[in-house]
């Protein structure tokens, strides 16, 4: 029985400690000197105590107490320079004790910038992250704000507290190849979405997949009818870009008659917003797109399939989305990857009412060199409380293009909703 796999690509994150180099000007590890957070949050008293004690390793790290029911008190330490929207990433090891939170903060000198970030839980690494973008350019500090909601005096452990300019993403970006896709996902739709999936800023409707024996990537495609005087805006997932690199996006499109269309690269926090129009023929094309971004820092991607001042609606399709570093896109190549996917058209997100008649779509393409021996669809039935109430298999035929589908009429009442094995 396989697994459906929607194509999740992910880039490595795993990066010698080495690879990061801290900005803190004292020691983050608590070995050589005090250590980093020496000083009372905001420079007033408060009713924390911390010291450098040993830890079972027979190393050192930082106790803090905190007495029950304490706010918003904490540990600051030295200042240290940082450059505006740029991206830094704070980790700690930290270890808090039951009913304890912690947030940490980079504040600049005179408190115009503070933005506090939960410490969540640890890494596989053992370490929790957290990412800040400093408004200005300057002497910022970073601070750490404690709450104890229980009625007894707990405590906090850290260690290893490293700040660094970037993040992770940003230094797995940086070892991909010119030529590589940087984009994540199932980027030609074979057997399922892919990037630009999700809508962006509630214009339009969700993607649909189709098939077709002259689709330039695969057989599946992304498409969408865009009403008259109407726009459709997709976007994927945040993605880090680097101000001094140079990018380029490339896709096949292709619509059912002539139109103009938008690339857009947008900055999260809206400071940076370019739009890249593009020309769709009645025959699939490959558009390419070099841009640059201001800043280094997140970035959305949209693909805006527009149909504005025209009284009729327009079919928009497109496959095979790639953006990589360079000024030339290279060719579009296909992973070679077993696809699987379900489709359950409603208007509930899946869930469906007892008067209802859903049809499930299962659509699976293998792109690996041998096909599975065996390999069977399983559909599982949920209630709305998702216990299971109806389970079954059938065995999946291939066809000669390598790609299976099922279409499926739902033998049930009540709510549904499904999964595919
Ligand atoms: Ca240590
Ligand atoms: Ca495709």
């Amino acid at each position: 029985m396989w697994k459906p796999i929607l194509a999740c690509i992910a880039l490595s994150l795993t990066l010698p400690l080495a690879a990061i180099e801290s900005i803190l000007p004292n020691d983050g590890t608590f070995e050589t000197d005090g250590g980093y957070f020496t000083n009372y949050w905001c420079d007033r008293p408060n009713s924390l105590s911390w010291q450098v004690v040993e830890d079972a390793d027979g190393g050192h790290c930082l106790r803090l107490e905190l007495p029950g029911g304490m706010e918003h008190q904490g540990v600051s330490g030295e200042p240290f320079e940082v450059q505006a929207h740029t991206t830094y990433t704070c980790r700690m090891k930290i270890q808090l004790d039951e009913g304890v939170s912690a947030q940490a903060a980079l504040v600049n000198c005179d408190w115009k910038d503070t933005t506090f970030m939960t410490l969540g839980n640890l890494g596989e690494d053992g370490l929790c992250a957290v990412e800040f973008t400093p408004k200005f350019s300057g002497r910022y500090w970073l601070l750490l704000d404690f709450a104890n909601t229980s009625q007894d005096t707990a405590g906090a452990t850290i260690d290893d507290i490293q700040l660094f300019k970037g993040n992770l993403r940003m230094m797995a970006l940086d070892s991909i190849p010119e030529g590589e896709n940087l984009l994540t996902g199932n980027n030609s739709y074979e057997g399922g979405d892919g990037f630009f999936s999700q809508i962006w800023a509630g214009q339009g409707s969700p993607l649909e997949l189709a098939e077709d024996d002259d689709a330039p990537a695969g057989c599946m495609y992304a498409t969408t009818m865009v009403d008259a005087d109407d726009c459709h805006s997709y976007t994927g997932p945040r993605l880090f870009m680097d101000k001094d690199r140079k990018y380029v996006f490339s896709c096949w499109v292709k619509a059912d008659r002539p139109t103009t269309c938008e690339f857009i690269t947008v900055h999260t926090a809206w400071k940076d917003t370019q739009m890249h129009k593009f020309h769709v023929t009645t025959e699939w094309n490959r558009i390419e797109i070099p841009f640059t971004v201001k800043f280094s820092s997140d970035y959305s991607l949209v693909l805006e399939l527009t149909n504005r001042n025209q009284p009729t609606p327009v079919q928009i399709s497109f496959d095979a989305v790639k953006l990589e570093f360079g000024t030339q896109a290279t060719p579009f190549v296909q992973e070679k990857t077993f696809y699987a996917g379900a489709k359950l058209p409603g208007d509930n997100n899946g869930i469906f009412f007892p008067k209802e008649n859903p049809t499930l779509k299962i659509l699976a393409i293998d792109k690996r060199d041998e096909l599975p021996q065996e390999a069977t669809c399983t559909i599982t039935v949920s209630d709305y409380s998702q216990r299971v109430v109806r389970e079954f298999s059938q065995p999946a035929v291939w066809t000669k293009r390598e790609s299976a589908s099922w279409t499926s009429q739902c033998p049930w009442t009540g709510s549904a909703s499904s999964s595919t094995e």
